[in-house]
């Protein structure tokens, strides 16, 4: 074979460096869609970023649910820790008291109508967190102590962080985003459609009532 037959067929070196990309992309035209990096920044109505605010999202409108996740809330120096836990709804919560006082802990929301009565150490038995939901925690003893637990119809979910952002990995489609907040007046959470696209930009801006 002359040289330069061989030469007609080297690939240019900034080709080859995209090849990698373009292959994968060629091949996931075919495999079920990938989860891309979205990330989501919250603010409220008057365009305040929303720190410690609770966001989920039901993957195309197809709520999941466990029968195997578990969580802990805390209780140390006689306050819950964390003040807003997360679960997937099914979630089996343990309330283990650090203190060296006891603690009488509580929920009367309707998602979870629950009382531990005056304990030390952990309960034998986890609450199992089995409705979607807010989940407004006290204590009997100490009036401060207060905390939430929100449920969710999935297992993806997070709390916004100072700069009011999340971040996820989502496939393409139509989801629902299931958003609450310690500063909302209704304890539910609110809905809102949240798009994703293979093309798009990475991200959207989500807007929060109070
Ligand atoms: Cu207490």
């Amino acid at each position: 074979m002359p040289p330069h037959r061989s030469t007609a067929f080297r690939i240019p070196a900034t080709l080859r460096r995209g090849l990698p990309a373009l292959l994968s992309l060629l091949a996931g035209a075919s495999l079920p869609a990938q989860a891309l990096p979205w990330t989501l920044q919250l603010r409220n109505a008057a365009g305040q970023p929303l720190a410690d605010t609770a966001v989920a999202v039901e993957i195309a409108g197809k709520p999941s649910r466990t029968g195997s996740a578990k969580a802990q809330m805390d209780q140390r120096e006689r306050q819950f820790a964390p003040r807003l836990l997360i679960v997937q709804t099914g979630t089996a919560v343990n309330f283990p008291n650090f203190d060296t006082v006891r603690h009488h802990v509580y929920s009367f929301s309707p998602t979870k109508v629950f009382e531990t009565k005056l304990y030390s150490g952990t309960p034998a038995e986890p609450i199992v967190f089995d409705k979607p939901g807010v989940a407004a925690l006290g204590c009997n003893i100490h009036d401060r102590m207060s905390a939430h637990i929100v449920v969710v119809d999935t297992p993806v979910f997070a709390r916004s962080d100072a700069a009011g952002i999340v971040r996820f990995d989502l496939p393409p489609g139509e989801h629902q985003l299931k958003i609450w907040h310690a500063g909302m007046k209704a304890p539910s959470l609110q809905s809102q459609a949240l798009t994703v696209t293979a093309g798009g930009s990475g991200q959207s801006s989500v807007v929060v009532g109070d």
